[in-house]
């Protein structure tokens, strides 16, 4: 039995700011608070503020739930014990909506593929990205060698072997079949 959505409280001027502040309409941010934020809690309380989801709720969403970077984009989006407050829900939804600019979407996704935290996409970032994208054995190892040397190559504008994010946002340019294919299918969830 679901709860009613009435029962739910999300005040107009909270949806005023959260317009301004995400890439969301008033539609959506009032569907994302009672149908999916609110219902996942299934607390008693109306009101969000109080409440916190776990990683592992928020990667069940269907819009998650089979993208392979669902635990780095948790990781991004909730705070540091991996918990989302409203707030943090409602930011990693205005992210992937088709509403948030490309340079959003390429910032965040810099800091989604840096898996080895040294803000810059490496070798080894990419190597990990790719297998994610992949099925097994799809690539041998030195197909994705000579893929990552590829990537490198075109991006990598002072031949450092690491990518900025200035770098990685003219690789996104520059490599549509890898980037844009992959990561429109995966990380945008279409
Ligand atoms: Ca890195
Ligand atoms: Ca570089």
């Amino acid at each position: 039995m679901g709860q009613e959505v009435s029962t739910y409280v999300l005040p107009n001027e909270e949806i005023e700011e959260y317009q301004v502040l995400t890439f969301l309409s008033r539609q959506e941010i009032i569907s994302f608070h009672h149908k999916m934020f609110m219902e996942l809690a299934n607390s008693e309380e109306p009101h969000h503020g109080n409440i916190r989801l776990s990683s592992r709720i928020v990667s069940s969403l269907p819009e998650l739930k089979v993208n392979p970077f669902r635990d780095r984009i948790c990781m991004v989006f909730a705070d540091e014990d991996g918990e989302f407050s409203f707030d943090e829900f409602l930011e990693m939804m205005s992210v992937l909506s088709d509403n948030a600019p490309l340079k959003v979407k390429i910032e965040y996704a810099f800091r989604i593929y840096d898996f080895n935290g040294n803000n810059y996409i490496d070798e080894e970032d990419l190597w990990t990205v790719i297998l994610r994208l992949i099925n097994q054995n799809e690539l041998s190892e030195d197909e994705i060698t000579s893929l990552v040397e590829h990537i490198l190559e075109e991006a990598d504008l002072d031949n450092d072997n690491f990518l900025t994010p200035a770098e990685f946002e003219n690789a996104i340019a520059k490599a549509p079949d890898f980037f844009n294919d992959n990561q429109e299918r995966h990380f945008y969830c279409h």
